[in-house]
């Protein structure tokens, strides 16, 4: 790691068409996100990059389900995971999405530049067609026998009884989810990444330099798929939702979200650096930058041969430098499952067990599924707090308050020297935990990591029960001092080491002792001297009551019974003008909007919704390439007066530079009106 100036961590993007639950957040956020806050607190320039994943057919599938807009499912679920993940305290230094204008720019020109460089076989196949919903049956649209297992709705591209993956020729009776009816065979075109060659030429080198640093399960895993052969995979399906392949003659057909997915890493770093003025190529392109991706299982494949055969294509790009992916979290003896609501929510454990955010960090960090998978039980969480997060460490810091409040007010008693201990043995102990720490986070092994905190934490417990303070008080004073002033100490030390791993409890230890800051870097001593006073000891945590698990075991099996997801609420689609995060008065001000006026206009070759217009602002005339064609013709076009964006990044579309963006108001049925002032406003005069 010391060969790299500085590390772009990404977590998984997550699906939006659910909430977060604890498998995700023990699977990967979890993970990256102590790893992330270990790197700073070695004063390393990181950069945390996430967003949700908005394409793709489970989430058509469910709109459809319920009467919703793909769109109107994906804001819901964007609004609410981004929400909880910030209140949880994944601190992500950038959280996008995959709708963003900027990632619709960037998979597209990502596409189009392999497609240029040959990366792709354009093919004619037979894909199962739904005559009567007149649609193209990709992936999780078709269902059928598993051909392994027998279980009747095994989807086109996976059983999920077996877990087999199956592609939707395996299936026996193949019915269509849309309609149910037995599809046809009907030609279409796709584009194929070729896999094949790229093995060949880059993905057996590649992975077989991480033989050593990738974890053992990751690596056994890539194996596999690269022995059995890699075959070329279409990067584009039929469908309406998703990013448009950019290809003449293309309609209907987007990107597979296989393929537009990971490059939503990249998009979301190019949103930060706009707004941050930074370069986001340092981040992608600069050998010195360590490129890492936490994901779970599942996602191996995905990570380890697909984005780096299409970073290879590129060629500009550097590569994952590690993968470090975990097993699964398994729920109370079940598998958990978002289409089977067999979950705790990440949004309802907060609002059900208020400000116990790192009691969960503590316990999900604790059964991480880091080699083999675990289980989450609502007892094993009870007694992990109960037993090790209160008796150990909240109980050490409590008595290590109470009895200087006790014998000092409250005041670190002076012992003559400012020592960082006066105990050697307690001195060793503690940098011993820094450096077992250090080592652990650096593989990747959180458990171990977390284990040595409250293990540290179990020597200085030792030390006060063996010393009895509280004996040796009257007859030997100095003695007494210099237990609590290590004490206390050991108390900062434990905060400063818990700090990755449960920040909140870090900060309220800070809090107890008055430090003069709220965080603190490995390598910074801790400023704590005699004579500094304390706050009021208050006990740290409390304990977790029978009531309470009780209510989320009934909660769970009431699950049990009732096992279809909450729909998305209805009051999205009011809601939906105001679904757009809040921005800021500087993020207004950023847009350069001016009135201006067509002065030409005609139809853009091949692209039946395009106009090109020119519109006078002022200044120049400028060329604007516009989805207006279906609603007004060139001859109608001409003469309006128009509102436009004039900063806004030029761009390509149809081979034809478009500088600058009109603001369409829409009407119903989607029809398209301009925005125009309502008197004279001369061109060029500015709108704000
Ligand atoms: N959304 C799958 C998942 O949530 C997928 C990950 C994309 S990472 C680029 O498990
Ligand atoms: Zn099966």
């Amino acid at each position: 790691m010391s060969n790299f100036k500085r590390t772009l961590v990404t977590a998984a993007l997550p699906y939006a068409n659910g909430p977060v639950h604890l498998g995700h957040l023990a699977g990967c956020y979890l993970p990256a996100d102590i790893y992330v806050r270990y790197l700073k607190l070695k004063g390393e320039e990181v950069l945390f990059i996430c967003g949700s994943d908005e394409h793709g057919v489970p989430i058509t599938l469910k709109a459809k389900a319920e009467g919703k807009t793909p769109q109107q499912v994906v804001d819901y679920y964007h609004n609410m995971m981004k929400g909880a993940f910030e209140k949880f305290g994944i601190d992500f230094t950038h959280y996008s999405r995959t709708s963003s204008p900027v990632h619709y720019q960037t998979a597209s020109e990502f596409f189009t530049i392999l497609n240029n460089k040959g990366s792709f076989d354009q093919k004619e196949s037979e894909q199962y067609y739904d005559e009567e919903a007149k649609q193209f049956l990709a992936d999780r649209y078709i269902v059928g026998t598993c051909p392994n297992c027998g279980n009747e709705n095994a989807y086109g591209d996976q059983c999920e009884s077996c877990g087999k993956s199956l592609s939707p020729e395996d299936l026996i009776n193949p019915r269509s989810k849309l309609s149910g009816a037995k599809p046809i065979k009907k030609p279409t075109t796709h584009w194929f990444l070729k896999l094949d060659e790229i093995q060949d030429k880059f993905l057996n080198e590649y992975v077989g330099s991480h033989k050593e640093d990738w974890k053992s399960n990751v690596y056994g895993q890539v194996k596999s798929w690269l022995d059995q052969g890699m075959q070329p995979r279409a990067v584009t399906r039929d469908l309406d939702w998703g990013v448009p392949v950019p290809v003449e003659g293309a309609e209907g057909k987007v990107l597979y979200v296989w393929f537009d997915a990971p490059i939503g890493y990249i998009s979301a770093t190019k949103e930060w650096a706009m707004k941050e003025d930074q370069n986001w190529e340092t981040w992608w392109k600069d050998k010195d930058t360590r490129l890492l991706h936490f994901i779970g299982k599942d996602n191996i494949v995905f990570h380890t041969l697909i984005f780096p055969a299409m970073l290879y294509a590129d060629g500009s790009y550097i590569m994952p430098d590690n993968v470090p992916a975990n097993e699964f979290l398994n729920l109370e003896g079940g598998k958990l499952s978002t289409s089977r609501n067999w979950a705790v929510w990440l949004h309802e454990y907060m609002e059900d067990l208020p400000n116990r955010e790192d009691e969960l960090r503590y316990v999900l960090t604790s059964i991480m599924p880091e080699s083999s998978d675990s289980e989450f039980t609502w007892k094993d969480y009870q007694a992990r707090v109960n037993n090790e997060l209160v008796a150990i460490l909240a109980n050490f810091i409590n008595r290590v308050m109470v009895l200087t409040n006790k014998y000092y007010g409250g005041v670190i008693p002076n012992v003559g020297s400012t020592a960082e201990f006066t105990e050697q043995a307690l001195y060793d102990r503690t940098n011993k935990a820094y450096d077992e720490i250090d080592r652990f986070l650096a593989e990747f092994r959180f458990r171990e990591g977390l284990a040595e905190v409250i293990d540290l934490c179990r020597a200085g417990n030792k030390y006060l029960t063996d010393k009895e303070p509280w004996k040796t008080q009257e007859s030997n004073p100095e003695g007494t001092a210099e237990v609590l002033y290590n004490c206390i100490k050991l108390t900062a030390h434990l905060g400063a080491l818990l700090q990755p791993f449960l920040p909140n409890m870090a900060r309220r230890i800070f809090k107890l002792l008055n430090t003069t800051k709220t965080e603190y870097r490995f390598d910074e001593a801790i400023d704590l001297l005699a004579g500094h006073k304390l706050s009021a000891a208050e006990p740290l945590i409390r304990k977790v009551e029978d009531t309470e698990v009780q209510a989320q075991i009934d909660k769970l099996n009431a699950n049990k019974v009732n096992n279809t997801p909450a729909p998305v609420p209805a009051a999205v689609e009011e809601a939906k003008p105001q679904g757009k995060a809040s921005i800021t008065y500087d993020d207004f001000a950023k847009l350069d909007i001016r009135s201006g006026k067509i002065v030409s206009a005609e139809k853009v070759e091949g692209a039946d919704k395009l106009l090109k217009l020119g519109i006078d602002i002022g200044s120049e005339v400028r060329t604007v390439v516009s989805g207006i064609a279906l609603y007004y013709t060139p001859e109608e076009a001409v003469g309006k007066q128009v509102t436009i964006l004039i900063n806004l990044q030029p761009r390509k579309l149809r081979g034809i530079m478009s500088e600058g963006m009109i603001l369409m108001a829409e009407a119903e049925g989607g029809r398209l009106l301009f925005v125009s002032p309502e008197g004279d406003a001369p061109v060029g005069s500015s709108v704000s």
